[in-house]
């Protein structure tokens, strides 16, 4: 007996003195405290954005003339004087709205809130308010609170809800501010007479705030928009009216630098995912308001893959819905919404509380995963479904269970693995043209061996399809076609648009080289660390052509990145650039 109880406390001993697994640093209490404020939001990854107001009348075009840019924008575009911009409030009429279809559809796409203008830079609340006449409810013959509906619909239908509020320009007041008031220009409309912008923040801005905060069963994010021209002693004032609601979630955009609860690129993906709560906000087309001859849709498509590549980094997609002055929502919204929402009904498992990808890069598609009761989930989005029956999985070690379609669990996938990669048997049908889904069930955690590119056989291959894009917010983006071998950076034309490779490297001088094709004579900046230099290329007539760019020496192994922009010439022009890979 006591021997038996010696080895036992031995064994106890044993085992209490095994080195811990790595830990976490301990969270503080606040971490905690934020963890638990934003879980609904991480979890829930697709969100509507709705631009709707007084803008959605001229629709884009005034006095019979098309005004460029975004709808919304079309006072300060056109030069409106306050006065006459006001008259479209006397017409303004959306007898179609109906929230209850806007939710439902909000809910077939399968997002999960719904973020709406409440006012905008036009200065026009699209709310009942007491602390300006100029709202929808005292200003128009509508005659009702739209928000109000939908903030019944949504509590009505379980769907969370949000208002954007344009804090700091308010064109219609004296005190706001406008596009380049930080440039000393004066405000279009000489008739403004200019206060203190606390006036404005005091007389208007405050008090709606607090009346939106207060007057829509509890909002749970409030949206603000362009700082321009914002004080510290401006956004306090704003911040100490949210101070109260504990639980309400904000961007960073009401002062700059703080940080709100999440990031806000607007218009385009960052390249890879940020160490910080982060959503996109994009549009369908170009503007965000209506504007009816925008007719520059993205498709289904492109809308599903941008969704799950946003996914794949860890962030949320705020998609944006420009309702019409009826209040409809546009046909080629509707269409596509409807699309999404049925690729949603069988895929939304691997986007809904889904982490980021743990590969470095995958030819063929994206990866967003889930840990739960001691089993790890792989979500494999194939958008190029492969040629030749294997699905190639790299560096991926674990202990698979099943692998099946998630669209139909009773279709399952035979495996094997092979030199360090997992090889998926696939059938040469194709179940999702757009975007099939394939479940990796893992006993376990995983480890994956990164597929970074390194130096192989003398040299270091850079493939289109493994750049990081960084595209201009406004302005022409570049876009990668196709994968593997076929894959090509197309329509690289606006010199802010910046290419970007991480790789590993060894020491030495490398030559650098280009597979791509030149319109015309172009300029390439090139960078690498702190290395940068302006290399001149002649056009390279029909085809594709291998372009020397020169020598650069790296001096330590390691993690380098390699940057490409065009450096345009002298007089600014734009060069119309393909590239298909950069070999070292
Ligand atoms: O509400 C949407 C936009 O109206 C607003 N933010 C999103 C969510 C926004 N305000 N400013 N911007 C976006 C960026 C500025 C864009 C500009 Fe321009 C393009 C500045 C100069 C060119 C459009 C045209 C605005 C001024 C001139």
């Amino acid at each position: 007996m006591n021997r038996l109880f010696v080895i036992f406390l031995a064994a106890l001993l044993f085992v209490s003195c095994q080195p811990k697994p790595a830990q976490q640093p301990e969270k503080s209490a606040e971490q905690l405290a934020q963890d638990e404020k934003m879980e609904w939001w991480r979890e829930a990854r697709f969100g509507m954005f709705i631009h709707w107001g007084l803008y959605a009348d001229p629709a884009g075009e005034w006095k019979g003339e098309r005004v460029n840019g975004i709808s919304e924008w079309i006072m300060a575009r056109a030069e409106i004087p306050v006065k006459e911009y006001e008259k479209l409030a006397k017409n303004f009429n959306p007898e179609k709205y109906d929230a209850e279809a806007w939710v439902k559809l909000a809910k077939y796409a399968g997002m999960k809130y719904i973020v709406i203008t409440s006012k905008h830079h036009d200065g026009f609340a699209m709310f009942h308010s007491k602390a300006s006449k100029y709202n929808i409810v005292d200003a128009t013959p509508f005659n009702r609170d739209p928000l109000k509906e939908l903030a019944e619909e949504c509590k009505k239908q379980g769907i969370r809800l949000g208002f954007y509020y344009s804090q700091a320009q308010d064109w219609h007041e004296p005190g706001g501010t406008y596009w380049n008031i930080e440039q000393g220009k004066p405000h279009w409309d000489p008739d403004l007479k200019r206060e203190p912008l606390m006036n404005y923040i005091n007389g208007k801005a405050v008090p709606q705030v607090k009346e939106i905060l207060e007057n829509y069963g509890g909002l749970d994010i409030l949206w603000w928009d362009t700082p321009r021209g914002m004080t510290e002693e401006a956004a306090k004032a704003l911040q100490a009216v949210t101070n109260d609601y504990p639980n309400l979630i904000t961007n960073n955009r009401l002062y700059r630098p703080w940080p709100g609860d999440f990031q806000t690129p607007e218009q385009h993906v960052p390249p890879t995912g940020l160490d910080y709560d982060w959503e996109v906000c994009m549009t369908m087309n170009t503007s965000w308001g209506y504007k009816w001859y925008d007719e520059n849709w993205k498709s289904t498509e492109e809308l599903i893959k941008m969704l799950v590549d946003i996914a794949s980094k860890g962030g949320n997609l705020l998609l944006n819905v420009g309702p019409t002055a009826t209040g409809e929502f546009p046909k080629a919204s509707i269409e596509r919404l409807k699309e999404m929402g049925h690729w949603m009904q069988q895929n939304g498992e691997s986007i809904y509380g889904t982490s980021a990808s743990p590969f470095f890069k995958l030819p063929w598609g994206r990866c967003t995963t889930k840990k739960e009761k001691g089993i790890t989930k792989l979500y494999l989005h194939v958008f190029d479904w492969p040629k030749d029956g294997l699905l190639k999985v790299p560096g991926l070690e674990g202990k698979v269970r099943d692998i099946y379609l998630l669209a139909n669990p009773k279709q399952h996938f035979a495996w094997k693995f092979e030199e360090g990669d997992l090889h998926v048997h696939a059938p040469s049908v194709i179940f999702d043209e757009i975007n099939t889904v394939i479940v990796v069930k893992i006993r376990g955690d995983i480890n994956v061996v990164s597929n970074k590119p390194r130096l192989k056989e003398g040299s270091i291959l850079l493939p289109a399809d493994f750049a990081d894009i960084y595209n201009p917010g406004y302005g022409e983006h570049a876009v990668l076609k196709g994968s593997g071998s076929e894959s090509v950076i197309a329509n690289w034309v606006d010199k802010r648009a910046r290419l970007e490779w991480i790789f590993d490297a060894e020491p030495g001088k490398y030559r650098m080289e280009a597979l791509m094709w030149s319109a015309e004579k172009a300029e390439l900046a090139v960078k690498l660390g702190e290395q940068k230099v302006d290399i001149e290329i002649d056009s390279t007539g029909e085809d594709y052509e291998l372009v020397n760019l020169g020598q650069i020496e790296i001096g330590e192994s390691g993690e380098k990145s390699i940057s490409l922009q065009s450096a345009g010439n002298t007089a600014g022009n734009k060069q119309l650039m393909y590239l298909e890979l950069i070999k070292l």
